[in-house]
């Protein structure tokens, strides 16, 4: 057995955190040999709540657990973590508005960055999941100068997992046939889940053409797959958790044990939102998704990826949004 690994989870008590925490503890994200000391962090009036969640962890008794710690001060909750999992912000009420969001959560992350500059193990890696994920993530970046800023990320494998199913049945092949599926930009309705570039395995057939119906790519595909949040809130009266906490498996899973390599020996690709750094014409340092690969825990981004009008229109557009949400929170960047 390994020495267990401290992962942090804030907004633990919430939806996805109830999801979150029991695949973590059963070992699906970091392996079956790897026990953890889970770290969670909540506000105060969600203490009691988060007490219950620790109470239901501990009779599942999973043999991964190592530990448990409870607070509601980010200097505990991030002492000495490796892996942080940042869920924790304020829903999006009706009233409210994009802008009005990132100005609200904003400062959570200011907050929670310089705990974890603080605080945190030189390994630390860190995933935002709480919205505006991107921009959240880009506040936490800025306000820990001492953490490498190739740490700090931002989940769109949520997005990408969505593609990834409207294509399977799409085409009647199961999800881990579909290879390549990323997903460009920001975490909202301008991302871009790229099927110009995704292939279907293992002969690695290009979707387009396997698909052979590029007004349904085009449309409807796109369409489904940046709507299903609010699909989901419509048939089950609750915003996707669980699948967003499997996202989040995923993406910390990829980061670790990295990506796969497809039947033709080609390596598969995956989508995070990571400090930018110019590539493909993206402002430099927006937390940007781009497709990339991974191996012994270090991402790379694909380079030499051509992009049709089409595409490149989507691209422009989610960039542009990500550097609208940078000009709002600029305050909070020091
Ligand atoms: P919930 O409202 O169920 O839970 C959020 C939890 O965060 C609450 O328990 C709350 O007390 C806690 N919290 C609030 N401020 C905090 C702070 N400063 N420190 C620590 N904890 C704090 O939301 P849930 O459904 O779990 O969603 C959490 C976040 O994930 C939301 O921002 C949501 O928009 C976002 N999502 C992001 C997705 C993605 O793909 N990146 C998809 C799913 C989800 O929509």
């Amino acid at each position: 057995m390994n020495a267990p690994l401290q992962v942090s989870v804030t907004g633990a008590a919430g939806n996805i955190g109830y999801s979150l925490l029991f695949r973590l503890a059963a070992g699906d994200c970091f392996g079956r040999d790897q026990p953890v000391v889970l770290r969670l962090l909540e506000i105060p009036p969600a203490m009691g709540a988060l007490e219950g969640v620790a109470m239901e962890l501990s009779d599942a008794a999973f043999p991964l657990l190592a530990g448990l710690e409870l607070t509601d001060d980010p200097n505990v909750a991030f002492s000495g973590v490796n892996r942080a999992f940042l869920v924790g912000s304020r829903p999006r009420s009706k009233d409210m508005d994009r802008a009005d969001l990132i100005k609200i959560n904003g400062p959570i992350f200011t907050g929670q960055g310089k705990a974890l500059n603080d605080n945190a193990a030189d390994d630390l890696r860190v995933v935002v999941v709480g919205n505006p994920c991107n921009t959240n993530c880009l506040i936490a970046n800025h306000s820990a100068p001492d953490v490498p800023s190739e740490r700090f990320t931002a989940m769109t494998r949520l997005d990408q997992n969505r593609a990834i199913c409207q294509l399977s049945a799409k085409l009647g092949v199961g999800a881990g046939d579909i290879g390549r599926m990323v997903v460009w930009g920001n975490h909202s309705n301008t991302m871009f889940a790229d099927f110009f570039h995704a292939r279907v395995e293992p002969e690695g057939r290009p979707v387009p053409d396997a698909v052979g119906d590029a007004a349904w790519l085009e449309g409807d595909f796109l369409t489904t797959v940046g709507g299903r949040g609010k699909a989901i809130i419509v048939a089950r009266g609750a915003s996707s958790a669980a699948s967003a906490a499997s996202a989040a498996i995923d993406h910390m899973s990829t980061w670790q044990h990295g990506t796969r390599t497809l039947a033709d020996g080609a390596a598969d690709w995956t989508s995070m939102a990571i400090p930018s750094g110019g590539q493909y014409g993206v402002p430099e340092g927006l937390i940007f998704s781009f497709p990339l690969t991974v191996s012994d825990g270090t991402y790379t981004v694909v380079e030499g990826v051509e992009h049709n009008a089409f595409a490149q229109e989507r691209i422009d557009k989610t960039a542009g949004e990500l550097s609208f949400e940078r000009d709002a929170v600029k305050d909070l960047l020091g």
